[in-house]
Parts: structure tokens; sequence; C-alpha cells
């Protein structure tokens, strides 16, 4: 009979982590997890695992831990003997990032440090195979479009330069100690799991109260930035791909198209009934709703970030040629998603 493999997820408790841990789970693998402490239990995405009556309940663990703190990392590490390691844990937001640079790089930078050298001191490097999540906000504003596994780096956030010196040092370890290690490249990936204040969430829950009479205007910022959204759901199966494969290396992982801030919000208004039409320019730009005439959407400059991120778009055909993975989800079809499940939220 084959040995159960072990996996072990840091940011477990994200939209990322909590996706990964069902498909690892449904892959037959026992999956260790790592959550913060905080004053409230932050489980909700894992609900469907840790409380619900799944026969994959017995195989899946959850350890106090935080990125921050090597001694928690490396004896997680040593307890579970992980097969394979999957390091999600990040402060992910690039706004945030300016209000906490220091916070972000000791997280999104050190943190996978400390993960690679508790794999390492403990002895672990022929056997622990390791995913770094890496992103397209490292290529910032780009020199060539779409955005491939060759293009050059030049990343615009706190955030993007955080995760830039973690994806630099996995190449290091892979190549200085022959370890399995490698980062995908992820493009923004949305779901009904995404953080609220991620702009794709935000648009969505807000569209609903707007409706429903609990939120009068959405304040946005940048109307006019263009990115590439996919299906986390279906990203998470390129992780473990890339852990599946004889060689340890770096792929972009993306829809290949993008859209506007402004066109997501006309999308997610419009399964609604809500039709936009935009007057103004600038911080002046208003979208009124063109059934009742009030203003539903107007700028706030707090949005705007210090250095912006414009137009990503990537080029996943690498991916598409080698892992055997390309995406399923596109715009029209994720937006529609994300709000067939916000209508079912009657808290909002
Ligand atoms: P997310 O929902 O924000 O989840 C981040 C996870 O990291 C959460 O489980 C969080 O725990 C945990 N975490 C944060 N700080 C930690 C710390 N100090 N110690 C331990 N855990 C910590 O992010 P996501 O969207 O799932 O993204 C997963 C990873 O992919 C992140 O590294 C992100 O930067 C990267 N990424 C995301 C995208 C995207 O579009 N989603 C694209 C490219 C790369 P709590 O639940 O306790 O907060
Ligand atoms: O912003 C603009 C904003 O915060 C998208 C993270 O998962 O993907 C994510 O980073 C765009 C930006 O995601 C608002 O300026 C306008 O241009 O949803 P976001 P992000 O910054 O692209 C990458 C790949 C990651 O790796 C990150 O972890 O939308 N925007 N108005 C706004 N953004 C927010 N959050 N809120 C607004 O009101």
């Amino acid at each position: 009979m084959e040995k159960t493999k072990i996996a072990l997820i840091t940011g477990c408790t994200g939209q990322d982590g909590s996706y990964l841990a069902e498909f690892l789970l449904k892959k037959g693998y026992e999956v260790h997890g790592i959550r913060r402490r905080s004053s409230i239990a932050k489980l909700d995405r894992l609900s469907r695992i840790h409380y619900g009556p799944h026969a994959e309940r017995n195989k899946f663990f959850l350890h106090y831990g935080d990125i921050t703190d090597s001694a928690s990392i490396t004896q997680i590490t040593k307890r579970v003997k992980p097969d394979e390691v999957y390091n999600l844990a990040a402060q992910s937001h690039v706004r945030v990032s300016f209000d906490t640079p220091e916070y972000t790089a000791n997280t999104d930078a050190l943190g996978p440090l400390r993960v690679l050298e508790a794999i390492r001191t403990l002895g672990f490097v022929r056997k622990t195979k390791f995913y770094q999540a890496s992103t397209s906000e490292m290529f910032g504003n780009p020199l060539e479009s779409p955005q491939h596994e060759n293009t050059p780096f030049f990343p615009r956030s706190p955030y993007g330069i955080a995760k830039l010196y973690a994806h630099l040092i996995t190449a290091n370890y892979r190549e200085a100690y022959n370890m399995f290690a490698c980062s995908g490249i992820l493009f923004n990936h949305e779901s009904p799991r995404r953080g609220e204040s991620f702009v794709t969430r935000k648009i969505t829950q807000a569209a609903i109260r707007i409706v429903r009479r609990k939120q009068d205007k959405l304040y946005l910022g940048n109307l006019y930035a263009k990115r590439d959204w996919g299906y986390a759901k279906e990203y998470v199966e390129a992780m473990w791909l890339m852990l599946q494969q004889k060689k340890p290396k770096d792929y972009v992982i993306a829809t290949g198209e993008n859209h506007t801030v402004k066109e997501f919000a006309e999308l997610a208004f419009r399964v609604l009934d809500i039709d936009i039409e935009w007057q103004g320019q600038g911080i002046s730009e208003k979208g009124i709703n063109k059934k009742n005439g009030k203003i539903i959407v107007e700028i706030d400059p707090y949005y705007f970030r210090p250095t912006e991120v414009e137009n990503l778009v990537g080029n996943a055909s690498m991916a598409k040629k080698e892992l055997g993975w390309a995406p399923k989800t596109k715009f029209q079809k994720l937006v529609n998603l994300i709000m067939a499940e916000e209508v079912k939220n009657k808290d909002l």
C-alpha cells in the first residue's frame, strides 16, 4: 500500500489555504495547517473540513504557530515531518503593506526564509518539497505584456518587494542545497472566500448592501487599474501540480485576460439588474444608478496607493504545456459565481 503523503500548509486559514486543504484531503493527504492565535477564532473558511461531518476530519490537524516565530515553525515542521510544505502565510494586502512595511517584510520575506531554514536544519532537504506563494505584484510596472516567467521584476510596494526576496531566496535554496523548492507566480485570484477588503469582495458585498438599502455608496480608489482575475479554487491545483513535477521550477498562473476595476463593478451591479452610468473625471468621477439617478460609486483618494501597479496580465502557457493546467473560469463567470454566494448571505 502506498504511504499517505503529509502536507503542511502555512496560511491555512486564508482563502487559498482553505481551498488547498480541501483539495489535498480529497487527494488522500494527511493535512496539517498552521493557525495564528487571535482573540476571535478565524476558522470560517475551514468549517467544511474542521467541523463538518466529513470522513477527512481525522486527517486534518491545526497547530498554533506564527511565520514570524522561527521556533514555532521549526517545532511544527519537526513534529509533522511533511512531504510537502505550502508556504501561503503572508500579510497579503498591498495597500496595508505601505502602512506596515516592516511587519510585511518580516512576514512575507523572512517568513519563507524561516520555513526554508527549518527544512534545511532539520535535515529534511531530501524529503520535503517546498512551495512558495509568489505573486504578479513582483512585476510591478512591467516591461512587457503579458508577463511570463522571464519578465523582469519591478515591484512597486513593500508587499511586492518582500515577496521578491522570498521568490529569490526560494530559488537560492533550490540551487545551493539542491532542495525541491519552487514558486508559483500567481496573478490575482478571487472567490467567495476572498478577504473582504480586496477590491472584488468589497464591490460584490457593497452591491448587495446597496440593493438591500443597508449602504448608500461604494467608495473606491483607482477605477482604471487592470488585473488578471482568476478563480482561487482552480489555482490551488496548480500549486500541487508544481510539487508533483520531476524538477522544481517556477510557473506563472493566470487567465491571460485583464479587466479594469470599473468593469468588475459594472458586472457585479448588473447581476442585480443595476446599470451604472459614469459621470465626471478623476476624483470627481461618479457611478450613477441609471434606474433611480442615485450616486452609488464615488472615489475616495484614501484607497489610492502611493505607487500603483496599473496593468497586469499573465501568460500561463508554460503551465499549460508542462503542468497540464489551464484556467476554466474567466471574468464574467467569476463575477457571477462570487455574486451567487453573496446573495445567499443574509448578514449583508
Ligand atoms: P489571505 O486570505 O490573506 O491568507 C493569508 C494567510 O496567512 C491567512 O491564513 C493568515 O492567517 C496567514 N498569516 C498572515 N500572517 C501570518 C503570520 N504572521 N503567521 C502565520 N500566518 C499568517 O491570502 P490568500 O489570498 O489566501 O493568498 C495566499 C498566499 O498567496 C499569500 O502569501 C499571498 O500573498 C499570495 N498570493 C495571493 C494572491 C491572490 O490573488 N489571492 C496572488 C498571488 C499571491 P489569519 O487567517 O490568521 O489572518
Ligand atoms: O486591488 C484597485 C487597487 O487590493 C486590486 C493580493 O491578493 O493580488 C492582490 O493584490 C486593484 C488595485 O488586490 C480599491 O488600487 C481600487 O489596483 O484587490 P486588490 P491587489 O493589490 O492586486 C496580488 C496578485 C497579490 O499578490 C496580493 O496578495 O484594485 N482598487 N479601489 C482598490 N483596491 C482595494 N483593495 N480597495 C479599493 O477600494
